[in-house]
């Protein structure tokens, strides 16, 4: 039998040593679930980054995409085909959104956005050729891509992989001030995480996308928010900026929006921004698929007829209570929304690796952040007995 130690030695000589994983190798999953090579189970608090909400291999999920492989899978959009129109339909209601553009990562949908909001700054703002602005925050995390990598401010992510493409400015997070100062006539879009996930589940004030709403609107900058992590159910709303009481422009969706099946994204418009693109400007031979498009219309689904948003606005704050309530010399913060939420160490408790490594040996999946947070995000479908059980684990683990 392979055991973990072989696998992670085979990925080791073989891979590029891009990630630095826990050292579990995981055989199966089911709901919150997941199951080593050697059968041990592990309550998983980090969801795939929030791409399986609806729980590990969702049988509906699998049903829809099982039916769909057996029909069809690709036909390119050079044709048209049976799912596309009818995902169109049904994300576009659930989510007020008049116009979609289906790509596959969540990065390309980053990058789609920005195509399509720097044509729409040229063609309807009057921007002069070639001077758009974007405006992004600090800390931000939208994706890997040469694009989006250029204008991140952490330097891992940047680091020996310039030059980059100009046409980006960097604001602080959550400061609407220094946003309004950023803005200039040639700046047409304003691209933000609703909570800065990478960053550490990093909240904004109260009332900064207020703020930041009225000003898009009187200077007529699209907002474009990333909802790729928070979206979906996994801050106890469809979408984050629902606590905010605001629409944005341009929505963002990916990871949850297959149920971890699939890569499957999406740039969701209110306005008139995706309608700039004409044919041959934009695409993606997998974007829009029929597999992909049976698999998203069934994720969407099940978040809702099974009540997995209602479950991670009910039961998130119930955890995070939990989380506070735990008595610990190495706590700093707690924080979180919905289902996601992060517990900060202080520096000298040893680092939060540390502790993923011992919340692991008793039976949790948990990823840390920026050497002292632990990022915590389980499947939507948890029931308050498995956080009650994850609470004791997490008390035991981090009180000693
Ligand atoms: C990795 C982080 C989470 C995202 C937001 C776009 C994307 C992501 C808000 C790009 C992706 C991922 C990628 C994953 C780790 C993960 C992550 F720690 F890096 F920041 F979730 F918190 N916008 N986030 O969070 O989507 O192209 O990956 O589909 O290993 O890089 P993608």
């Amino acid at each position: 039998m392979t055991t973990t130690e072989d696998l992670i030695a085979l990925e080791s000589s073989l891979g590029a040593h891009n990630y630095k994983p826990l050292d579990v190798a995981l055989v199966r999953g089911e709901g919150v679930f997941v199951y080593d090579v050697e059968g041990k189970r592990y309550l998983d608090c980090l969801s795939a980054y929030s791409a399986v909400n609806q729980g590990h291999c969702h049988p509906r999920i699998f049903e829809a995409l099982v039916e769909q492989a057996r029909k069809l899978t690709l036909t390119s959009r050079a044709f048209h085909n049976d799912q596309l129109g009818h995902f169109y339909q049904e994300i576009a209601e659930l989510t007020g959104s008049h116009k979609v553009l289906p790509m596959n990562t969540g990065a390309e949908a980053v990058e789609s956005a920005i195509k399509a909001v720097r044509k729409w700054g040229y063609e309807v703002k009057g921007v002069e050729k070639d001077k758009a602005e974007i405006i992004v925050c600090a800390n931000n995390f939208h994706g890997r891509t040469m694009g989006i990598v250029g204008f991140s401010t952490d330097p891992d992510a940047r680091t020996g992989f310039g030059p980059f493409a100009p046409g980006f400015r960097i604001v602080p997070f959550g400061d609407a001030a220094a946003f309004e100062k950023a803005i200039t006539p040639n700046t047409v879009g304003f691209l933000v995480e609703p909570i800065q996930g990478e960053a550490g589940v990093i909240i904004p004030p109260a009332g900064y996308f207020k703020r930041v709403r009225e000003l898009c609107t009187e200077h007529n900058v699209t907002l474009i928010l990333d909802e790729i992590q928070t979206g979906l159910g996994r801050t106890g709303k469809l979408l984050a900026e629902e606590h905010e009481g605001i629409e944005a422009d341009v929505t963002l969706l990916g990871k949850a929006l297959s149920g971890g099946y699939y890569p499957v994204s999406a740039v969701l418009s209110n306005s008139e921004v995706l309608g700039v693109l004409k044919p041959g400007q934009h695409g993606s031979t997998f974007g829009g698929n029929p597999l992909a498009c049976a698999v998203a219309r069934m994720a969407l689904k099940v978040l809702v007829d099974e009540g997995m948003i209602d479950n991670a606005a009910d039961l998130g704050p119930y955890f995070l209570e939990g989380l506070k309530s735990i008595k610990s010399n190495h706590i700093r913060d707690v924080r979180g929304r919905g289902l996601m939420l992060a517990v900060d160490l202080h520096p000298e408790a040893g680092g939060a690796r540390e502790f993923c490594y011992r919340l692991r040996d008793k039976g949790i999946l948990a990823k840390d952040t920026h050497n002292d947070t632990i990022r915590i995000a389980p499947p939507l479908v948890i029931t308050k007995a498995q956080i009650d059980d994850a609470l004791e684990v997490f008390d035991t683990v981090l009180s000693t």
